[in-house]
């Protein structure tokens, strides 16, 4: 049978409801999106509901995680979609405000993680992992969840959202889930939304040269250099493929690049197709 999802937009009134679960004695999942819904949100939405008595989903367009020369304007949104998905997964509550209301007039109060933002994505979107960060920390004050689900599509995200749990010493089990691809390869992305039937066929570019990778790794190749190198000539090789932002072979908990390769190690890469910036990781 579906259900109905209640639709929050105020953030007392979630906190209210958040209070009266817990007093109930109810465990609270949660999983945080950006909306554009898609089978890699769908997969948390279910692993939270496999774990919890009750599941909460965000809907929020976070502008501060957006540089202003990105696709904020232009972000997927079709909040109707969404809802239907939710009615189907069954989920309980959909939190969805407003940018006022997450951000009211002389809001000045940001959550750093210092490290681990450092390399990879955040060595190219400045600014971005201090949005995420923040609105992060905000969500779960007034979600107040047991469990938080992260998808390892955004391996960096993840392990900074654990960090930042760890340091300041908050109450939630963060979960990081399986990146869910499509039959072909191609990692699920609410900006796949933006890739043309050409560029769509370049972005297979990306997963192609990780499983690449990874086989030159079972072969026994362990040069970072190397294996950089033989990707990045795959890469290129796609028409549309505009520019490889970058390609780095990471420690899985530090997040910092390796020389030589080994198991477990997160290969990590961003690439323009088109205008489009995708991003795609496999554990070795
Ligand atoms: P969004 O891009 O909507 O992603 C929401 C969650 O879905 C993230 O945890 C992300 O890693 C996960 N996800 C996206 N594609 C996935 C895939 N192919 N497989 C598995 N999981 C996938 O990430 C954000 O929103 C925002 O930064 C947010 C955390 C909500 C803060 O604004």
């Amino acid at each position: 049978m579906e259900k109905n999802p209640v639709v929050i937009t105020e953030i007392n009134e979630m906190k209210k409801i958040s209070r009266k679960l817990k007093k109930e004695g109810k465990s609270i999942g949660f999983v945080p999106t950006m909306g554009y819904l898609h089978e890699g949100h769908k997969s948390l939405i279910r692993c939270s509901i496999k774990e919890n008595d009750i599941t909460v989903i965000s809907i929020f367009v976070n502008p501060k995680q957006f540089s202003p020369n990105e696709d904020l304007d232009k972000y997927p949104r079709d909040f109707e979609r969404d809802l239907e998905i939710c009615r189907k997964e069954k989920v309980d509550y959909v939190f969805y405000p407003t940018f006022e209301e997450m951000y009211p007039e002389n809001f000045q109060t940001y959550v750093i993680v210092e490290e681990l933002t450092k390399n990879l994505c955040g060595a190219y979107r400045k600014g971005h992992f201090k949005g995420v960060t923040t609105v992060v920390m905000k969500l779960f004050n007034i979600v107040n969840p047991d469990n938080a689900y992260f998808g390892k599509k955004d391996y960096q995200q993840y392990k900074v959202i654990q960090r930042m749990v760890k340091d300041l010493n908050m109450d939630v089990n963060v979960v990081g889930c399986p990146l869910i691809r499509e039959k072909d390869g191609l990692a699920l992305s609410s900006r796949n939304k933006y890739l043309s039937e050409e560029e769509r066929k370049s972005a297979l570019s990306l997963s192609k040269s990780l499983f690449y990778a990874k086989e030159l790794f079972k072969n026994g190749e362990r040069n970072v250099e190397n294996l950089k190198k033989e990707m990045s000539e795959m890469i290129l090789n796609y028409p549309e493929v505009k520019e490889i932002q970058y390609i780095e072979i990471v420690n899985p908990e530090t997040l910092k690049p390796k020389e030589t390769a080994e198991e477990g190690d997160i290969i990590a890469l961003a690439v323009y197709v088109g205008n489009t910036r995708l991003i795609d990781n496999i554990q070795l």
